[in-house]
């Protein structure tokens, strides 16, 4: 698997690096911290987590060179989809669930999908659509018909473009280039940006103050991503999997700008910091085949509906958001193969989540303050929870059913408008001899924590709060047979 840890180099940290700091000082759109607690999320980071499912799309030169990373010197000839159907990507995203797509603008090869004044080396010279093709344009018109969210992915690493390695000059070129994007395109609701940079380049720092104050500039409502947020961070690694112990704070000094090397990534950006002083939550990108391009030869490497099951458990399962990856064919739409990947995934996902098998239990609580009485758990409102009384750290949750029920799955949710403070969970049942026995136990919950194991059956359960770095607001349990296979 390509990461792109494997383009990085240090040695240009220091410059970017101030510049970062500077910038993550000056910009608070809601996750300081409030007076003596957490730092919170925005509106926008909120609604952006909650979303759960987002769509990369991998599309460009390189699908018709079969190539990962293009050198920039492919003919814009070669560019020639025959049927290229945004709405059909956009269409099979919302059927089955996915609330927002991103498109590769640019990849490292510089090749544009919109016509650029400042390239040749874009669809303008190519014979799609005789030249006057847009795949920019169609790509968020489709979004915007389905009511999906559109974002882009702009690479700062480009191979073609003769200005990189001068520094300023490819700055300006880069800046111009996200400039069009956030100007011609309507409301963009994620910019995705990938630290890479050639490892020969020395000279090339990127200027992500610049960058981002551009995004906030013209496009005031998109969450921008990358290793070091300022909105939302990479996990650390490219295998659709976040940590178990995931903490949507954050300490922005750990990573200092993205393809910042000096930290284990995996660690550092994967687990997040229960005292970290910014909200900058998870995103876990993952490609549904092993490349993020289309290649023929992996029509039959392509994950499979349980696969990807598994991939939204340890992803939106453990406090992340997945972004999986689906790239359209040469012919400009999503394979059928991948298609119907996904849409065992989305039968999957649903049917092991349809009946909540606690819903009809009484609950009772260790304590609770005034107005977040237990049965808020049930309510199925992720803004009404339980919490302890006069700001206990810990407490139980005892629930109670007329009969007894199977399950293999426990999901919780935190009430993280307020922020996110446990980190240590326990679920026990009582047998039939009255013994307790653990079913489950954890550390961080988050937006969502979902929890598979061995079918239990019982009817007197109890979950307790065993550590938490403040009071514990608890938004949600539920407890779920999956489809047996
Ligand atoms: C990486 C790139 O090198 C890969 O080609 C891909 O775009 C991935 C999402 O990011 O850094």
């Amino acid at each position: 698997m390509i990461t792109r840890r494997a383009l990085l180099t240090t040695g240009t940290a220091a410059v970017a690096a101030g510049g970062l700091a500077r910038t993550a000082g000056a910009r608070v759109r809601g996750n300081a911290p409030h007076a003596g607690g957490p730092p919170l999320p925005s509106a926008g980071q909120l609604a952006w987590q909650r979303a759960e499912l987002a769509m990369f799309v991998h599309f460009s030169m390189n699908t018709f060179t079969d190539q990962e990373w293009g050198d920039g010197r492919a003919s814009p000839a070669l560019f020639n989809p025959s049927g290229l159907d945004a709405e059909q990507w956009a269409r099979t995203a919302r059927a089955t669930g996915f609330r927002a797509m991103i498109l590769t603008a640019k990849h490292h090869d510089g090749f544009c999908l919109w016509p650029t004044a400042t390239t040749p080396y874009s669809v303008r010279s190519s014979p799609y659509r005789g030249g006057h093709g847009d795949v920019v344009a169609e790509f968020t018109a489709a979004c915007r018909a389905e009511g999906l969210g559109a974002g882009l992915y702009l690479s700062p690493w480009d191979r073609h473009a003769p200005s990189y390695g001068s520094g300023e000059a490819y700055n300006d070129y880069y800046i111009a280039q996200l400039t069009e994007l956030c100007k011609n395109y309507g409301p963009l609701t994620e910019i995705w940006f990938d630290g890479a940079r050639s490892p020969t380049a020395t000279h090339q720092t990127y200027d992500w103050p610049r960058i981002w104050r551009t995004v906030r500039r013209l496009q005031p409502g998109a969450i921008i991503f990358s290793d070091a947020g300022p909105d939302v961070r990479w996990v650390g690694e490219e295998h659709g999997a976040a940590p178990v112990t995931c903490w949507g704070s954050f300490d922005p000094e750990r990573v200092k700008y993205p393809g910042y090397t000096a930290v284990d990534a995996e660690q550092v950006l994967g687990m997040g910091d229960p005292r970290g002083s910014v909200w900058r939550p998870a995103e876990s990108d993952v490609s549904i085949r092993p490349g993020w391009f289309w290649h023929a030869a992996q029509d039959s490497q392509v994950k499979t509906g349980d696969d990807l099951l598994a991939l939204y458990l340890s992803s939106v399962g453990h406090n992340s958001k997945l972004l999986l990856n689906v790239p359209p064919t040469r012919a400009g739409v999503l394979d059928r193969t991948d298609v119907r990947s996904l849409r065992d995934f989305a039968h999957l996902r649903e049917s092991l989540l349809a009946v909540n098998r606690l819903q009809e239990a009484s609950v009772q609580a260790s304590s609770a303050a005034p107005g977040h009485a237990p049965a808020a758990v049930l309510d199925n409102d992720p803004d009404t929870y339980w919490a302890t009384a006069s700001d206990e750290s810990r407490g139980w949750l005892a629930f109670e059913l007329s009969r007894p029920v199977e399950f293999d799955t426990l999901r919780l949710q935190e009430a993280i408008a307020l922020g996110q403070q446990i980190a240590g969970y326990r679920l026990e049942y009582r047998t039939p001899a009255g013994e307790w026995r653990t079913v489950t136990w954890g550390t961080t919950i988050g937006c969502r924590k979902l929890d598979r194991f061995p079918p239990v059956t019982a009817r007197e359960l109890r979950l307790a709060i065993e550590f938490a770095y403040g009071p514990p607001r608890l938004a949600s349990v539920g407890l779920y047979r999956g489809t047996e296979s």
